[in-house]
Parts: structure tokens; C-alpha cells; sequence
């Protein structure tokens, strides 16, 4: 029988969720929705069929089979607890927790269990490109890889999306790139802030230069930009001893007319990420159905989360900042 699924939190990625595991996941189905705004997740269930609105996130937890976390990154943590507390299988949307001391609790916590309940959703390892490039890389026919650059550029964000947010919910995107790509840990950050764009809020720091030195010796770059105002990009190339590869060109359907040519540029990550997305989704569903999870673990969340908490201090202090990383067969025997 189907897996019945609860979300919490509603919002864009949220009720983007709700609408795939309604509509475009099998073996699951969206029983009940979750979010301080009872309006939004009435709306939401209404318009879905068969989907009940429970107030208390906590209370959906011990109500359903399996969880989506889809809140905003501080309240993750409690909502992760009560997961593993109550044995359920949770896709946790990134960040896993708001800094590295809180998300290494959820993977001790986790460790307990004596399972793995928890899947960060660190989509791009799913992204048919992404996959490719990896699957790439890992065959050697390009040799060794020496260096990644990262393009990450949003259309805009909400005005709540701070310096640190930017860190956090968006950079962390590739530090879970750069430590899947390279299968190794970041062992120190650098993000650097040039004056920012005049179209955000005072003292937001945007766009952002990031430099990740991994602890083999290959370094990554990536530039993040929220405000871009032109559209969704996320672009990577790996450069490698025999060659290089790039990712993420949008040239899609590329097309001449009236003396220009071009592609179009989407607005945001739901779309360029929706095929992701997807199989994300589908791939944690067959998972859970047995109690697991098919993705990225509790420890890939936390150890972004560590390399987010360092980059922070790296932005706010103007210098590069080592990485405090526990050490795995620590903390997992
Ligand atoms: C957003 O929160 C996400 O997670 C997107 O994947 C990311 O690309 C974007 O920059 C964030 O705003």
C-alpha cells in the first residue's frame, strides 16, 4: 500500500513538493500538510485531494510514514528529533540545521537509532547534468580534477534573505557539489563580498566570491548572486589534467530570429531543478517504503553545515576560515 506522506511548511519548495508527491511520485500519497500559516496550508489542501491540515508539525510527525521538512532551516532541528524519536523516514530540505554544533546532535541523535532516517535534500546529486558530470569524473577519462568554478545566480530573493542566508541556503548547494565531486571534505573556506549590487536592502552582502580548499589540495570557486534579476543559473565546470567539462549552459532549445539568437533563462529553481527534483523524491519514496533513505545522509548535512558555519565567520571577519569537522568513525564507530 502507499506510503503516507506529511509535509511541513508550505512555502515555494513546500507546496512544489506537495504537488509532486500528489501528482508524480508512485507508491506514496500526501495525507496531511503542516504550516504556521493556516490559511496557505488550507489553501493547499483543499486544492489537493484527500490531505488534512495538522497544526502541530509534531503532531503530523507521530500521524504519517514518512516526512518532508520543508520549514525554514531553524526550525529543523526540533522537527528532525522528532523523526528519528517516532522511527520516521524524513527528506529534510537543506539546511540540515542552522550551524555545524546543532546538525552534529541530529547525526548522534540519528546514530542512536541504529538507522539511516535522515535524507538531506541536496538535489543537484540528482540532476541528470550533475549525475553525468559526476559519472564523468569518476571514470578517469579526464584524469585527475584539479579545480571546480561555480556559477549560482537566483532572479531575486525575499528581503529576509540576509548575507548569512545567502551562505547557508544557497552556497551550500556547492559545498555539497564540491564534497560529492571530489569525495573529499573542505578543509577551509574563503568568501569574499565586492561591493554589493545597489538593488538589495542595506547591508546585504550580494553577490559573494567563494573559495573552497579542499583537504586533497584541489580548490573550488563559486560566485553566488540572489539579485541577479535576470533569471535562474547554476552553472559548474570541472577542469581536469586531460580536459574539462561544463555543465548547467541552458542551451536547451537554443534559437535565431529577427537578427538575435538565444534561450530562454528560467526564473527560479523549480524549474531548473524540477527533473531533479523528481527523481529526488521518487528515489527517497522506494527508500522509505523500507524504512531508508537513497541520497544524500545526515552526515552530508551536517558536514555542509560546518563548512557553512566557518564560511560565515569567513564573511563576516575578512579571512579565511579552517573548516571543524568531527571525525566521521567518531562520532559513527
Ligand atoms: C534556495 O533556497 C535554494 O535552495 C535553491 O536551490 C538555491 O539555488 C537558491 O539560491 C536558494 O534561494
Amino acid at each position: 500500500s502507499d506510503l503516507r506522506i506529511g509535509i511541513i511548511g508550505v512555502g515555494a519548495m513546500g507546496a512544489d513538493h506537495a504537488e509532486r508527491v500528489a501528482r508524480r511520485t508512485s507508491g506514496a500519497r500526501l495525507v496531511a500538510v503542516s504550516d504556521p500559516d493556516a490559511a496557505r496550508a488550507t489553501a493547499l489542501a483543499t486544492a489537493l485531494d484527500g490531505v488534512q491540515v495538522i497544526g502541530d508539525p509534531l503532531q503530523l510527525i507521530a500521524e504519517v510514514d514518512a516526512v518532508i521538512i520543508a520549514s525554514p532551516g531553524f526550525a529543523h532541528a526540533e522537527q528532525l528529533m522528532a523523526c528519528l524519536e517516532h522511527g520516521k523516514p524524513v527528506l529534510c530540505e537543506k539546511p540540515l540545521t542552522m550551524d555545524a554544533e546543532s546538525a552534529l546532535r541530529v547525526v548522534e541523535a540519528e546514530h542512536k537509532t541504529g538507522r539511516s532516517l535522515i535524507q538531506v535534500g541536496f538535489m543537484r546529486r540528482f540532476d541528470p547534468e550533475y549525475a553525468a558530470l559526476k559519472q564523468l569524473l569518476d571514470s578517469g577519462d579526464l584524469g585527475r580534477t584539479l579545480l571546480l568554478h561555480n556559477v549560482h545566480r537566483n532572479k531575486t530573493v525575499a528581503e529576509t534573505f540576509r548575507s548569512e542566508m545567502i551562505v547557508r541556503d544557497s552556497l551550500v548547494h556547492e559545498v555539497d557539489v564540491a564534497r560529492w565531486l571530489f569525495d573529499d571534505e573542505i578543509a577551509r573556506i574563503t568568501v569574499h563580498a565586492p561591493k554589493p549590487t545597489s538593488l538589495v536592502g542595506e547591508g546585504v552582502l550580494d553577490p559573494q566570491l567563494a573559495i573552497f580548499e579542499m583537504a586533497g589540495g584541489a580548490i573550488a570557486d563559486v560566485e553566488v548572486f540572489v539579485n541577479f534579476q535576470v533569471g535562474y543559473e547554476v552553472r559548474c565546470e570541472a577542469v581536469a589534467e586531460k580536459g574539462s567539462a561544463t555543465i548547467g549552459l541552458g542551451v536547451d532549445v537554443l534559437t535565431r530570429q529577427a537578427g538575435h539568437w538565444g534561450g530562454a533563462v528560467p526564473d527560479d529553481f523549480r524549474v531548473r531543478f524540477g527533473p531533479a527534483y523528481d527523481i529526488e523524491v521518487q528515489r527517497w519514496v522506494n527508500a522509505a517504503a523500507s524504512g531508508g533513505i537513497d541520497g544524500p545522509t545526515a552526515w552530508d548535512g551536517y558536514a555542509a553545515a560546518a563548512v557553512c558555519t566557518a564560511g560565515v565567520q569567513s564573511l563576516t571577519e575578512g579571512r579565511p576560515v579552517e573548516v571543524e569537522l568531527a571525525r566521521r568513525s567518531e562520532v559513527l564507530g
